[in-house]
């Protein structure tokens, strides 16, 4: 077995990217520490289907200290950062992952991984665990167990439970706590500020910062945001979470409203058509928009493409389109997800809380007895585990209940 990478003599600048994701991933060190000298993965090959990035390796690291053999190919063709790929694959890891490879590439990766009869399989996106069941359903029958990073990858399993076509059991590492609260709100809200500051370089005092849709995206974007001194403004389509942003000290208005004062617009719906032509016509001239939510479709770019005289690059990820009346509209990153074409995905300490869940569920699977062929929620115990570790990395220490508290909150009878 080999690895497919770029350039293996890129492997010292991706050792010092490890390096520089390990000190931000306390949860993940933990894990390698206790569990190191138990080897609880002893036995197992792992098949791991990530964004090869720093954070990805961490965990791959951490996996194969615990004895496993590890195969990583990459989840999506552009995010494969090959430095780290070059390293992992120096350390006896196997990876296949160019950065820019083609379709045909990629699915012939994650063939590779599928053919080698993996006993756990990680996943991104399900892509893997498809191949697995159409094109190895062989191997797939001899899988112990899957995992699941995301959203979309969950809500694919589930069909395939559904449809009675699921041949081994999978955790939805999506679906823990300690996952998509911190993965969402801390992790995209910081990092589209950050991809809108690396692309543009605009100061965000004083500002009029329009974020679209108050989920838990929103909000933290609407957080970071407010505290570099912007003046923010909040729309929504559900009167619950508009009532939520009024009651957290947020301007809440209709997108037409919004089109006219704002200088920023970020979409973080979830939804298409959020910013059209309507609303692009009334903005101020210099405009900037960029979107955060999973597809390109809520900035109607297509509109702007139309009805643009002119369109210009000016910087990297930041488009200038001149309409017809001689006012200008910044897009940045084309309307894709400006954080991760513009900044680095999520910090390293947000993957750390949901890598850590990978690999506790990787030793559950291989450890424990075996699961039912279903869909799991990542144990409860895990979750807490998780969190409670992530607190002590910090150095924080919280109050346990007594027993006599704990029989109380238990009790109907007050
Ligand atoms: N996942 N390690 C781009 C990331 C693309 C990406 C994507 C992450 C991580 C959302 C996973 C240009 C890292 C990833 C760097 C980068 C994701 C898609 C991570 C955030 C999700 C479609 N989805 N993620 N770090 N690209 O940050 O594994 O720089």
């Amino acid at each position: 077995m080999e690895s497919w990478i770029k350039n293996p003599e890129l492997a010292p600048q991706g050792r010092l990217q490890l390096e520089w994701a390990e000190r931000n991933m306390p949860v993940l060190v933990r894990i390698k520490e206790k569990y190191r000298d138990k080897k609880p993965l002893e036995g197992a090959l792992i098949a791991a289907c990530l964004h090869v990035t720093k954070e990805t390796g961490v965990l791959v690291r951490v996996l194969r200290d615990l004895g496993a053999k590890v195969m990583l190919a990459a989840s999506n063709p552009l995010s494969t950062q090959d430095d780290v790929a070059a390293a992992l694959a120096e350390e006896g890891i196997i990876v296949r992952a160019i950065r820019g490879e083609t379709p045909q590439q990629y699915f012939d990766a994650l063939r590779y991984l599928a053919s080698a009869g993996p006993d756990i399989v990680i996943d991104d996106g399900a892509d893997l665990h498809v191949i697995m069941h159409t094109e190895y359903s062989a191997n797939a029958r001899r899988v112990r167990g899957g995992t699941e990073e995301t959203t979309t990858g969950v809500i694919r399993l589930r069909a395939m439970e559904r449809d009675g076509t699921l041949l081994y059991p999978v955790i939805a590492v999506n679906n823990a706590l300690t996952k998509h609260m911190f993965d969402n709100r801390y992790g995209t809200g910081q990092s589209t500020i950050d991809g809108i500051l690396r692309a543009t370089n605009i100061l965000l005092a004083g500002k009029t910062v329009v974020v679209a849709g108050y989920g838990w995206v929103g909000k933290g974007i609407a957080a970071r945001a407010r505290g570099m001194g912007a003046r923010v403004v909040i729309t929504e389509v559900d009167p619950v979470k508009a009532l939520e942003a009024v009651m957290d000290g947020y301007e809440v208005m209709t997108m037409d409203k919004a089109s006219e004062i704002g200088d920023i617009f970020i979409t973080a719906t979830g939804n298409k058509d959020v910013i059209t032509l309507r609303h692009i016509e009334k903005m101020k001239s210099g405009a900037i928009l960029a979107n955060a939510g999973h597809f390109n479709v809520e900035v109607s770019v297509e509109q702007l493409e139309r009805v643009a005289v002119s369109k210009r690059e000016i910087r990297r990820n930041v488009v200038e389109y001149r309409l017809p009346s001689g006012k200008t509209i910044i897009l940045l990153a084309e309307g894709r997800l400006v954080n991760l074409v513009a900044a680095e995905g999520h910090p390293s300490e947000v993957m750390d809380m949901s890598f850590a869940n990978q690999a506790l569920a990787a030793i559950r699977i291989w450890g424990g007895p075996r699961l039912p062929v279903k869909v799991h929620d990542v144990p409860r115990e895990i979750d807490e585990a998780v969190a409670m570790e992530k607190l002590r990395s910090m150095g924080i220490e919280i109050d346990v209940l007594t027993e006599e508290q704990r029989k109380y909150l238990e009790s109907w009878r007050g």
